[in-house]
């Protein structure tokens, strides 16, 4: 059965240019419920461990660069069928390709710069709230 919890962060581009507001209120009215959330930033090491799985890629110096250049925004999020849900809510990783209307589509800059983060897998959902998030961060 698909697990209810998926994980996302609104990053350092998004939040520059001040949509913070914006996409959590999008991301409510999208019916996933906030279970954990906090305002923080990544230091580069911990956005290389983050992102550990994208090591050999081209992106993954510029990505992690990116990703502890300011403030983030991380979060739970709660839905049925969360992973799915969200990566729908959100939209294709290029914001050029995400569907109209999405987060993406919406608040994204690029490639890189694509508003936000979403799990892709169950699994990855509870890594990565771990690596932010402790069970008495959690409502
Ligand atoms: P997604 O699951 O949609 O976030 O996409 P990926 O796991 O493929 O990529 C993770 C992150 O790497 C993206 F959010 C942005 C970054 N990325 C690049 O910077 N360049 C690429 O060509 C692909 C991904």
């Amino acid at each position: 059965m698909a697990s209810n919890i998926t994980f996302t962060m609104i990053k350092p581009k998004a939040m520059e240019k001040g949509f913070m507001g914006d996409i959590l209120a999008k991301i409510i009215a999208g019916g996933f419920k906030i279970k954990a959330l906090k305002l923080t930033r990544l230091s580069k090491q911990e956005a290389q461990v983050f992102y550990a799985v994208h090591k050999e890629r081209p992106f993954y110096d510029g990505l992690t660069d990116f990703m502890s250049s300011g403030p983030i925004i991380a979060a739970v999020l709660e839905k049925d069928d969360a992973v799915k849900a969200y990566r729908d809510f959100i939209g294709a990783t290029n914001p050029s390709d995400a569907a109209k209307g999405s987060i993406r589509a919406l608040y994204g800059s690029s490639i890189e710069a694509n508003a936000v983060h979403g799990s892709d897998s169950d699994d990855n959902a509870l890594i990565e709230s771990g690596f932010f998030f402790s069970k008495r961060d959690w409502v």
